[in-house]
């Protein structure tokens, strides 16, 4: 039914060549590659102005940006975190010696439950990780009431929140830190890359030092760094991919609309990505198959879209808690994170890119309809 080449999750956001070209020819005229060139310094400007934020950083991926930005807010002992979420979030905890105290998720968002919070803090806790998971935003009120209560610090991961806004207050400017991701297969992307936002403009040298060996001057290194920066090739690919994010959104958002139409009433399909406009990423759009109702579980889904050569995926899966070095740890057994457990069965990644062809997803969900 649907012919053609395969479908997959995401398909990278590919700025026009010859405009790449023409930036290229600066680097190459420069000889000026890596360590905080020219286009590296345009493109924080013109991401500050984006995300509308006063203090970001860029980083060569987002996995490196928030083990970096752990390190400089000094964290020591354990981190209450997400176990539904991609292993870059807890391995960034792993790196820096820190322990992850898992908690449980709220089932709308998929994102920390703020209220099964407090139970958790203990006298070694110094900070809160919450995830913007799918680009559903944390409950950041009631996150930062516990944590101005306790003195904790809160660090996003926003991996997957490029540009969204809460309560029309620019996602970046929550908590103590927020990371960006820019991998190829976020809707913004720099190859490989990242940023961090962050409160305390005071960080900015930290981080500076931190992704460059910290190295202060030639006969200076003041801290154990490493490196992390993005470089002028990167740099050049994201200021011309940031001209084209907006129309993507358009088109993103006629795909959602889509989905969203031709998913309505079949039973036991829940779709999780409600956002729309300014509060939204158009990062992923995730479905929630309920097996009782549909008849079907999602493994089953899953495989059945192959045969028609539509790739999604099992997003987050499996479970960070489920990590066996962690199988030491009280707040990873099952039993806690009820909800996690349930969605690490029942949510499907569905493909979601700009060009992705209308009669494209009218045809998968049309499979979804009628393989039940
Ligand atoms: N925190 C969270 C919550 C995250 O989701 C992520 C990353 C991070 C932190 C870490 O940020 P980074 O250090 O990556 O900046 C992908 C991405 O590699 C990863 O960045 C992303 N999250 C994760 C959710 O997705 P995989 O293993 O699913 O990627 P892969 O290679 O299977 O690609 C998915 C599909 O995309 C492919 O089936 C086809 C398409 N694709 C992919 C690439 C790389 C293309 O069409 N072209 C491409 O170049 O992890």
């Amino acid at each position: 039914m649907i012919k053609g080449d395969p479908i997959y999750i995401t398909r990278p956001l590919l700025p026009d060549l010859q405009s790449v070209n023409k930036r290229l020819n600066e680097v190459w005229e420069s000889k000026w590659l890596t360590n905080n060139g020219p286009q590296q310094s345009k493109l924080e400007e013109e991401l500050k102005q984006y995300l509308n934020v006063e203090n970001l950083s860029l980083f060569n991926n987002g996995t490196l940006a928030l083990l970096l930005g752990l390190r400089a807010l000094k964290l020591t002992g354990e981190v209450i975190t997400t176990p539904f979420t991609f292993p870059a979030t807890v391995q960034a905890l792993d790196w820096n010696n820190l322990t992850p105290v898992f908690c449980d998720i709220d089932p709308n968002t998929l994102t920390l439950d703020a209220a099964k919070i407090e139970p958790l803090i203990t006298e070694k806790t110094t900070a809160i990780l919450g995830v913007h998971t799918f680009g559903n935003a944390c409950d950041v009120e009631q996150i930062q009431e516990i944590a101005n209560k306790y003195k904790l610090k809160v660090i996003y991961d926003g991996a997957h929140t490029f540009g969204t806004k809460v309560d029309s207050q620019p996602i970046g400017n929550f908590g103590d830190m927020t990371m960006f991701s820019f991998h190829a297969t976020k809707l913004f992307n720099t190859v490989e890359g990242g940023a961090l936002t962050f409160k305390e403009g005071a960080l900015s040298e930290k981080l500076n030092l931190l992704k460059n060996f910290g190295i202060a001057n030639p006969d200076e290194v003041v801290l154990s760094g490493l490196n992390a920066k993005l470089n002028e090739i990167q740099s050049v690919i994201g200021l011309e991919v940031l001209k084209l994010v907006e129309s993507e959104r358009q088109k993103r958002h006629e795909i959602k609309r889509t989905y969203e139409q031709n998913l309505k009433d079949i039973p036991g399909i829940n779709v999780l990505t409600k956002l729309e406009g300014n509060s939204s990423s158009y990062q992923y759009f995730v479905i929630q198959i309920d097996e009782e109702k549909y008849g079907n579980s999602r493994d089953w889904l899953h495989e059945k879209l192959k045969e028609y050569k539509v790739f999604t995926r099992k997003y987050f899966y499996p479970l960070c808690s489920d990590f066996q070095w962690y199988d030491h740890l009280e707040s990873a057994r099952k039993e806690n994170l009820t909800q996690a457990h349930k969605a690490v069965t029942q949510v499907l990644a569905m493909p979601y890119y700009g060009e992705l062809q209308i009669e494209s997803v009218e045809k998968i969900c049309k499979v979804i309809r009628e393989s039940r």
